[in-house]
């Protein structure tokens, strides 16, 4: 299918010195404005602003793109293979709280907008689609595919996932049950013993193999074949995998992982399969659950080979939550003391968490989530010391996708006082998920695009001549995609931010800056000097 979709909104050029345009390229020279702290001999600290010029080279032609998931046949595969094939088609559909109409409420990506600048007239703020930032595939035009252990085709798995409304479904059925999941990868041992009766769609072989990962590096080449498509992103939204043991000799670096693999370790996730298959065929692999897929040997193989990695665990309702709202108490100085999380959920995911090793996967990715905020505020908290932080989860069949996250935080105020938050969360699981899932796709895909380099005043920035040399790609590790995730995967020895405000800024003030403009300061200086 042709790429058919243009984005909606406003777009905009930039006119400055800064700032190239031609056919292929957009190119920018920016300035990074940071500050260097050192201490002095006295045990003071001094601030220095520092500037670092980089050279930003974007390609504009986005190509034709495939999404393949891992885990398609689930609750978010199914959910948003049919939110993209209904945005495609425009679809309206009736419920009982009357019409219903395609929409893609939830993606920062195409819900959202950015501020550009101040109108240069009413001074008002003028704001954009934060689509239209640069050129981004649009979601319509995913070509998507995938896998999953169950053999169901995706109406039917539609059916199952008790998520959209039988409306919606019956303009869709017959799309979706043209799709059947590509038999999969499945150890046993790393999923839940109740998810056992769905495996009815998998490659021969219970432990690691290269055969595995030599078959699904086919699927990724064969369905970019199939579908005429520049590229394909990867992601797992398969059910929660236990974590798997960091072994010295077996899963620390890429030799020892590629060979443990070939020797059939049993230590070896099936996530860890496609990571290392996607990883060898330069497909970016996304990592939507809590599991550790990227042990340091996976880590060390996409860094060698420049693929794009990143990870982990979609952050959805309760944590996006928590990591905007404990920002917000901790930058008001007010001392977070404890927070409680406690969720139910009826959907398969809860079946699965309800296994203890699964359990503590996601208990881990949902429990670190306010280190970096606690950390920074040293007026409120000594070092080392934490708020107690508890994480309930359990399954509950009736309530389906439909997950009940119930939230206490206790603080301490001014004066000995305490505040008592308590929130009530319906947060419908999918729903949730499904916009997260096409982000990451969109930005990974866009990451794809970007390169820079330090700034060299010979550098040719006004076409694609020989001087144009020496970019390259950001860092295999895309922290970028932080703000879509519980656990966010950073390159190693670099901090981790989890503050929801902090990672929106460093996906827009990049993608700003590919394009020359500054970062958003929020100063409003010309609306408070006159
Ligand atoms: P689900 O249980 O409905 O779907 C998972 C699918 O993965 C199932 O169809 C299962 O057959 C398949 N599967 C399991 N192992 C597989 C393998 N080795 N290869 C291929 N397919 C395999 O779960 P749901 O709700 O779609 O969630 C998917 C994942 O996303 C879970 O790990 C969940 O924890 C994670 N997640 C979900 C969020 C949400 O809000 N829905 C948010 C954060 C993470
Ligand atoms: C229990 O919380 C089940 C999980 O799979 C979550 O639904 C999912 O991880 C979303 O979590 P959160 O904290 O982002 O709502």
């Amino acid at each position: 299918r042709a790429p058919t979709s243009s984005h909606t909104g406003r777009t905009f050029k930039v006119d400055s010195p800064n700032v190239v345009y031609t056919d292929n390229v957009i190119k920018s020279k920016y300035t990074y404005r940071t500050t260097s702290v050192a201490q002095d001999s006295n045990g003071g600290l001094v601030a220095t602003p520092k500037e670092t010029v980089y050279d930003f080279k974007v390609q504009r032609r986005v190509g034709r793109v495939g999404m393949m998931l891992v885990g398609w046949g689930g609750n978010n595969g199914t959910t948003v293979t049919a939110g993209i094939l209904a945005n495609r088609r425009n679809l309206v559909w009736d419920t009982r709280e009357g019409s219903r109409a395609a929409n893609y409420y939830g993606s920062v990506v195409m819900a959202s907008t950015i501020k550009l600048g101040t109108n240069s007239t009413t001074g008002k703020d003028v704001n954009v689609p934060f689509h239209n930032l640069l050129p981004m595939v649009h979601p319509n035009d995913l070509v998507v595919g995938g896998w999953d252990l169950s053999g169901m085709d995706l109406a039917a798995a539609m059916d199952r996932a008790a998520v959209l409304e039988p409306t919606l479904k019956n303009q869709i059925r017959k799309e979706m049950a043209q799709m059947k999941p590509l038999p999969s990868v499945y150890y046993p041992d790393f999923i839940a013993a109740n998810q056992e009766d769905r495996a009815d769609n998998v490659i021969p072989g219970s432990k690691a193999s290269m055969a595995h990962v030599e078959q699904i590096r086919k699927d990724i080449r064969d369905f970019k074949a199939e579908h005429s498509l520049d590229k394909v992103v990867v992601q797992w939204t398969a059910s929660t995998e236990r974590y798997a043991s960091i072994i010295p000799g077996v899963n620390d670096t890429a030799e020892n992982l590629l060979n443990s693999i070939d020797a059939g370790h049993e230590e070896i996730a099936p996530s860890t399969i496609f990571a290392v298959a996607s990883i060898l065929e330069n497909a970016p692999f996304i990592n939507g659950s809590p599991q550790n897929t990227f042990v340091p040997g996976a880590t060390e193989l996409a860094t060698q080979h420049s693929a794009f990695i990143g990870g982990d665990d979609f952050k959805s309702g309760q944590t996006k939550m928590k990591s905007a709202l404990v920002d917000f108490l901790i930058s008001a100085g007010i001392k977070l003391t404890s927070i409680a999380s406690y969720n139910h959920l009826g959907n398969n995911d809860g079946k699965n968490l309800s296994s203890h090793d699964q359990f503590r996967s996601k208990e881990i990715s949902k429990s670190n989530v306010v280190d970096d905020m606690v950390a920074a505020n040293t007026v409120l908290y000594q070092e080392g010391e934490k708020p107690d932080h508890t994480v309930v989860i359990k399954y509950m069949p009736a309530v389906g996708d439909n997950k009940r996250a119930l939230d206490e935080y206790y603080a301490e105020i001014f004066m000995g006082g305490h505040q008592t938050i308590s929130l009530f969360n319906v947060c419908e699981d999918s729903l949730l998920a499904a916009p997260l899932i096409i982000d990451l796709v969109i930005v990974a895909e866009m990451m794809t695009r970007i390169q820079w380099k330090a700034h060299s005043a010979s550098a040719d920035t006004g076409s694609d001549g020989k001087k144009d040399e020496g970019y390259r790609g950001f860092h295999s590790v895309l922290s970028i995609l932080s703000y879509m995730l519980k656990a966010p995967l950073t390159p190693p020895g670099t901090p981790v931010i989890n503050a929801l405000a902090k990672q929106r800024a460093a996906m827009t003030n990049i993608f700003r800056a590919c394009v020359g403009l500054e970062p958003e300061a929020d100063m409003g200086l010309e609306h408070k000097l006159f």
